[in-house]
């Protein structure tokens, strides 16, 4: 009797030990498919590990503010996180390539700049000690307003809602007034006024209930950016080769799966858009014709200041 109560005391010990529980930050709420994406990879690698490595994930920035969570994951508070990719285009611009405007416009050519953006922010994220696990895009950006745009020119003076320093760029040559606001804000931000227009997907415009504040929504279908999902690579190395495995193939099946929810959403959250009231139109010949002068005036300062890493990815998707 003593003895087997002492026996399954270390056994106890042993399994606590061994275990562990990562806590994950993502800045996107809980209905937002890219967190649960996330929570099914979590679900997977619970199983596959057989609860050595349970992910506990903090969603909506309720963790970590959005703007910190790369510092985070690299000072280790946290081993892993989710943010928007192209908010580190501060440190190398080959990180916001997927944000630049008609760059990659279809999840084919998404895929493309994907695989030629991998290697590179792989080895810029290496320099800072993170590994990236897998990357999502969300459905191509519309743009949602009160009442149609026909050309650049009706943009003019707009209160912009803005989630990087490229769309910040994008309004801003439109003649509107961008205003950083995070997704999980935008709500909030539409009805007290501080922003009256905005460009995101249709998922992010169904989550934050978009036909409370505008009426209108046109998929110009502009760009195609994504949220990717870093470890801190010193968490990841001492991990046991068999959970690493596990984690490495939980990430791989959460990138086609992710894939797939998004361009899932696509169709469905724009139907849902409009089966919310809101009208939705096709952007006419003038109006695509003003975004996408915008969008080269863009590139060719995105490559005036461009790595020679960044301008590589160009190339290589170019070609
Ligand atoms: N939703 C996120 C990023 C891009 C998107 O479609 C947002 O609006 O913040």
């Amino acid at each position: 009797m003593k003895h087997t109560l002492m026996f399954a005391a270390a056994m106890t010990v042993a399994t606590s030990a061994a275990a562990d529980t990562w806590d994950m930050p993502t800045p996107y709420g809980d209905s937002t498919f890219h967190t649960q994406n996330i929570m099914q990879f979590a679900e997977d690698l619970a199983e596959a590990t057989g609860g050595d490595l349970e992910i506990t994930i903090h969603s909506a920035g309720s963790l970590i503010p959005h703007a910190e969570i790369r510092n985070a994951i690299r000072s280790r508070q946290v081993p892993i996180g989710e943010f928007f990719l192209s908010r580190l285009s501060n440190d190398d611009l080959a990180f916001g390539i997927d944000s630049q405007p008609f760059v990659a416009t279809s999840y084919d050519e998404a895929r493309a700049l994907w695989e030629a953006q991998e290697p590179v922010i792989t080895a810029l994220l290496a320099e800072q000690g993170l590994m990236p696990l897998f990357s999502v895009p969300w459905p191509a950006q519309g743009l949602y307003t009160n009442g149609e745009i026909a050309t650049v020119d009706d943009l003019n003076g707009l209160r912009f809602r803005a989630y990087n320093a490229a769309l910040e760029e994008f309004a801003a040559l439109a003649g509107a007034a961008p205003v950083q606001v995070e997704a999980s804000n935008i709500p909030q931000a539409f009805s007290t006024g501080q922003v009256e227009a905005m460009i995101t997907s249709p998922s992010t415009g169904v989550n934050s209930t978009a036909w409370d504040f505008v009426t209108h929504y046109s998929p110009i279908n502009a760009w195609v950016p994504k949220n990717i999902v870093v470890v801190n690579q010193r968490v990841f190395d001492r991990l046991d080769a068999d959970v690493q495995a596990a984690v490495l193939a939980a990430a791989e099946a959460a990138e086609t799966r992710g894939w797939e929810m998004s361009a899932a959403e696509a169709e469905a959250m724009t139907a849902e858009l409009a089966a919310n009231g809101i009208t939705v139109y096709e952007p006419s010949t003038e109006l695509v014709a003003g975004l996408q002068a915008i969008g080269a005036e863009m590139l060719t300062n995105w490559q005036a200041s461009a790595s020679e890493a960044a301008l590589s990815i160009l190339t290589d998707y170019q070609n």
